[in-house]
């Protein structure tokens, strides 16, 4: 991670990360989507998803803000299509107003960040002004205040210009934190929403109460074993000495 993208990443609670995969990656990817794969974790769809726990451009980013022993935590997929509605507004630090949030915390101490719950968002297809999906109120990981967000901006039924929908093209990766506020904006365009989220946490912690099946996966890699760990802190193989 570079200078300029730390200050980004701090002040924000997000960041872009352009062109991560190339226009081959993304169009082998949509293939298997459109070839059937859309339940469950992406992660165990194939080769060029399995690809996606470490990909060698995210591999700085997590290790910078999850730490040497980061591990995956769950991966899902979100297609939208248009007039399609999710979840309002959450996250927050510590919590938010909701305690089943409190693994949503971002810390920076001694020239070092540090993370709960984060996300990697792997975009499959474009997200452009006004289309919605992916939205967040910049800064608010590092609110106090988040409990005062009215409900009605938690449900998008008022607009507020706090809340930003990132614009962004197949192959970007949205990285955020948890502890950001963010949500999913309803679809409105004519094309599908196409986005693989990875989500990661230091190797001491958990948010999903299900860990992974290292026998489903086949061939993996000794680092992508390492990351598909359960939580532990005694004895745990570091990612980092595995990263150049
Ligand atoms: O990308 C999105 O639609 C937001 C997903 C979300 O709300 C989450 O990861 O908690």
């Amino acid at each position: 991670m570079t200078p300029e993208e730390e200050f980004v990443v701090d002040l924000n609670g997000y960041i872009l990360l352009k062109a991560v995969l190339s226009t081959a990656e993304v169009a082998e990817l949509n293939e298997a989507i459109d070839a059937g794969h859309r339940e469950g974790s992406p992660s165990l769809w194939g080769d060029p998803f399995k690809k996606l726990i470490d990909h060698p451009k995210i591999m700085p980013y997590l290790l910078d803000l999850l730490g040497p022993n980061v591990r995956l935590d769950h991966d899902y997929a979100i297609f939208m299509n248009r007039g399609d509605r999710l979840g309002g507004l959450h996250g927050g630090e510590d919590g938010g107003p909701s305690l089943s949030e409190c693994d949503h915390w971002y810390k920076y101490r001694d020239g070092v960040i540090r993370n709960g719950l984060c996300v990697f968002t792997y975009l499959l297809a474009d997200a452009g002004p006004g289309d919605g999906g992916f939205a967040c109120i910049p800064g608010s990981h590092k609110s106090n205040f988040v409990g005062n967000i009215p409900a009605e901006v938690r449900r998008y039924e008022e607009g507020r210009d706090y809340v930003v929908q990132p614009e962004a093209q197949a192959g970007d990766v949205i990285f955020f934190t948890e502890a950001l506020v963010h949500g999913t904006i309803p679809w409105n365009a004519d094309h599908e929403r196409r986005a693989l989220l990875y989500k990661y946490s230091p190797g001491h912690s958990a948010w999903n109460g299900n860990y992974y099946d290292i026998e489903q996966y086949g061939d993996l890699t000794e680092r992508q074993r390492r990351m598909l760990l359960p939580p532990s802190i005694g004895r745990r193989p570091s990612v980092a000495e595995l990263t150049e």
